[in-house]
């Protein structure tokens, strides 16, 4: 077994099919090279912890800008893990816009997916990671998707969805996220079920353990 981790990264819009992706290419992989072999962080669970602050102050943060995240927890982590070292893993709590008082343990893994909306556009992040991709879903696609996961996964409403679309999620992606595409090694079309990127970076994964 080889003595450190392989990271991956998934970064792209919110919505675009990261989260899919990982999880699709984590449960292929785990069939055949065994339990604990893969691992998936989220980037959401490093957003900051925000006690200082009142419910309905958390409600106005903009969670699409690169400062709503502890990076520097989440560096901390890679670094840790590269170094073959257990991390607890804050788990965010979405609907008190908060980090939880819990948290998850992991173990080192053979290879980390890391996915999140901002991963590319942080020079730290980008240079621990192996592969970086980059999900290129059409925004409308994204916004569809979006819309219906905050209403059924995350207790909003239409107008909530649209009034932060509006005002943080589409202008930050303009700003942020799509600009650090050119980061990326990978750029993937349409989002999470295109298989010919999940065979390819599976087999890409396999490679890079050898
Ligand atoms: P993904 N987000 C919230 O809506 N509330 C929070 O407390 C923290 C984050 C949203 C965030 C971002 N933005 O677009 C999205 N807003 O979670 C990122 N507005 O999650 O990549 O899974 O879509
Ligand atoms: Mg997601």
């Amino acid at each position: 077994m080889n003595s450190t981790s392989i990271f991956i990264g998934i970064a792209g819009a919110s919505a675009s099919g990261k989260s899919l992706l990982a999880q699709t290419i984590h449960q292929e992989l785990q069939a055949e090279l065994g339990n604990g072999a893969i691992s998936i962080i989220k980037e959401d669970s490093y957003y900051k912890a925000r006690d200082d602050l009142t419910f309905e102050e958390r409600e106005r943060i903009n969670y699409d800008h690169p400062n709503a995240f502890d990076h520097d927890l989440l560096i901390e982590h890679l670094d840790a893990l590269h170094n073959q070292q257990t991390v607890e893993i804050p788990v965010y709590d979405y609907t008190v816009h908060n980090r939880s008082d819990r948290s998850k343990t992991l173990a080192p893994t053979r290879v980390i997916i890391v996915e999140g909306i901002l991963l590319l556009n942080d020079k730290t992040i980008r240079k621990r990671l192996d592969t970086k991709v980059f999900m290129d879903t059409d925004l409308d696609i994204c916004l569809l998707r979006r819309l219906k996961r905050d209403i059924e996964e995350r207790g909003r409403t239409v107008d909530s969805v649209i009034e932060q679309y509006k005002r943080t999620v589409r202008p930050m992606f303009m700003e942020f996220v799509q600009p650090s595409k050119q980061y990326a090694d990978i750029i993937v079309p349409r989002g999470g079920k295109n298989r010919v990127v999940i065979e390819m970076l599976k087999a890409r994964i396999k490679q890079l353990l050898q």
